[in-house]
């Protein structure tokens, strides 16, 4: 029984054209991060924030998921729920590509959450023209994602699952935000195996017991390829 559990970040959408947080050195789209990614700055200025979102929504209509989405999304089909994928993309793109039960930490760009009545919907349309609480009709929607400072989605779920990996991945994330930065070191505290595939070595890199450089696109399905052969 192999339980595998792998955290995915940025780096995994790069290829498919999903522009990354580093490559932008620290500013999204021209904004720094405080500014479009706090509760702090919603409440500053909350027409930036959601056109800063609607822009990141719309653009996700023109990505496609690339081999490695696919790659982990055949490795879900042979390892069934002793596969457990934890993303902080926002992005859909291993979905697209196949992948259920996806853990989004972090939140999703296609959802809305209601601050009135507490209730989340499926959003693909924009947000800055203040629409109305499809359940409460409250004008109180904001993008469902997890901002800096706010507890990430699944937290409890996540360590239980670290806590019986037999092997923790992690691919195209530099490492740099917690807690998600902090899950190899508890995976490795319970015995799992650590490997990380990235495009280099990322701030946690010296945590794994193995780190690839290169492209996601290559890494993945290579890896999964091997895992899947030494099953059989
Ligand atoms: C919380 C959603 C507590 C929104 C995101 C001081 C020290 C330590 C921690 C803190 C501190 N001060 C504050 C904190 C906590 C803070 C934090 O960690 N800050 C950092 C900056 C120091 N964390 C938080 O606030 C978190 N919440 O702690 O809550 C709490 C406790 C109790 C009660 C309430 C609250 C919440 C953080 C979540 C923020 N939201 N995203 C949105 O998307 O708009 S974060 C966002 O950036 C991502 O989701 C991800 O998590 C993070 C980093 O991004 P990556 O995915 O790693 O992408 P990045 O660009 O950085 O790296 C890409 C990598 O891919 C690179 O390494 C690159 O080499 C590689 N790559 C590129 N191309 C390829 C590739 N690899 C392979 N193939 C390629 N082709």
């Amino acid at each position: 029984m192999t339980r595998v559990v792998v955290l995915t970040g940025a780096g995994i959408s790069a290829e498919s054209g999903v522009p990354t947080f580093r490559d932008s050195d620290g500013l999204w789209e021209g904004h720094p991060v405080e500014d479009v990614a706090t509760p702090e700055g919603f409440e500053r200025d909350p027409m930036t924030v959601q056109q800063f979102y609607d822009a990141r929504r719309a653009a996700l209509e023109t990505v496609e998921p690339n081999p490695a989405h696919y790659a982990l999304a055949r490795l879900g089909e042979a390892l069934g729920d002793e596969l457990v994928l934890v993303t902080q993309n926002i992005d859909d793109l291993h979905e697209r590509a196949g992948s259920t039960g996806v853990v989004h930490m972090h939140g999703e760009a296609y959802r809305a959450w209601c601050t009135e009545c507490d209730r989340r919907w499926p959003w693909r349309t924009t947000l800055v023209d203040d629409p109305a609480c499809p359940g409460c009709g409250a004008r109180a929607l904001r993008p469902d994602v997890v901002w800096f400072g706010e507890m990430p989605y699944e937290m409890n779920r996540i360590a239980v699952e670290l806590a019986r990996a037999d092997l923790f991945v992690s691919i195209g994330t530099s490492g740099a935000v917690y807690p998600a930065a902090g899950f190899v070191q508890q995976a490795r505290k319970y015995g799992a195996r650590t490997l990380e595939l990235n495009l280099e070595p990322s701030e946690g890199s010296f945590y794994f017991h193995e780190a690839r450089q290169g492209p996601a696109s290559r890494l993945v399905p290579e890896w999964v390829e091997d895992l899947l052969a030494s099953r059989d």
